[in-house]
């Protein structure tokens, strides 16, 4: 069994969507981030980052203790090579893959979060929008771009990484279908190739099961006051946050 620590969000929905994909037994365990869960000692341990989505496999690829990861891209790779699905073991289409699951964890998804801060949360932090401007266009204009080399590769390829749906797919997938409310619907005829793949991987009925998973967690209204913590908590996080939850790790553990 995989414990797979997970909130509702673009990088949680990659991991569900594999699982989906390969059928693969998982319990989920709620990681509320916009409640602090992810600076529970206990979470910690298994994702030192304070970021979900994280896994602890039970039943590991060598058959050892119980193995825990982080970070969606290493996930993803990881239980590719488990069930030897959606990432090609041959060296040249392995390396295909996986240059584009690096593109995505680098570019895409550091990119578009950057660009929804900028766009959408800044306006009720910043205490002058005209802060928010550059943040703004640099990060909206990257998303621009990256859309750019996402519809040149699938003009000539059906899949990111060639002829065949992989983990390059199932990665980029859960951000991509949001670019279209980024840069407003009217940009699918700039990017057609990538409306075209959008479509074809939301189609995939494990691809709607992933979606699906969790739903419920991220839907409570919040209260004003709930709001601002969240809000405090997720954009406001300095090595004191880290030092703290060490420290508070270390007096539990004592
Ligand atoms: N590169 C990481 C990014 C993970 C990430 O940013 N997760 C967010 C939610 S989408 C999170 O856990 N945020 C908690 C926080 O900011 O404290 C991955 O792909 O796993």
């Amino acid at each position: 069994m995989i414990d797979l620590h997970f909130w509702p969000t673009p990088n949680g929905w990659k991991v569900t969507i594999m699982l989906e994909e390969c059928d693969l037994a998982y319990n989920i365990i709620p990681v509320d981030i916009g409640g602090g869960d992810q600076f529970k000692p206990e979470f910690l341990r298994i994702s030192p980052n304070n970021r979900m989505p994280a896994i602890v496999d039970h039943e590991p690829l060598d058959g050892g203790e119980p193995l825990a990861i982080f970070e969606s891209g290493a996930i993803l790779e990881y239980l590719g090579d488990k069930t030897g699905r959606f990432l090609p073991q041959a060296p040249r289409e392995r390396y295909r893959t996986l240059q584009w699951v690096h593109w995505q964890m680098a570019n895409l998804g550091p990119m578009m979060g950057n660009a929804n801060h900028f766009k959408n949360y800044g306006r009720t932090i910043a205490d002058d929008p005209k802060q928010l401007e550059y943040g703004t266009k640099r990060f909206v204009g990257e998303v621009d771009r990256l859309s750019g080399v996402m519809d040149a590769q699938l003009s000539v390829n059906e899949y990111l990484a060639g002829p065949e749906y992989t983990i390059a797919d199932m990665i980029s997938y859960p951000w991509a279908f949001l670019i279209g409310p980024m840069l407003g619907e009217g940009m699918w005829e700039t990017f057609p190739n990538l409306k075209r793949w959008v479509d074809q991987v939301h189609a995939r009925p494990a691809v709607e099961r992933g979606r699906r998973v969790g739903r419920d967690l991220g839907r409570r209204e919040r209260t004003e006051a709930e709001e601002k913590a969240r809000q405090e908590l997720l954009f406001n996080q300095t090595n004191d946050k880290v030092r703290d939850a060490r420290e508070a790790a270390a007096k539990a553990s004592a």
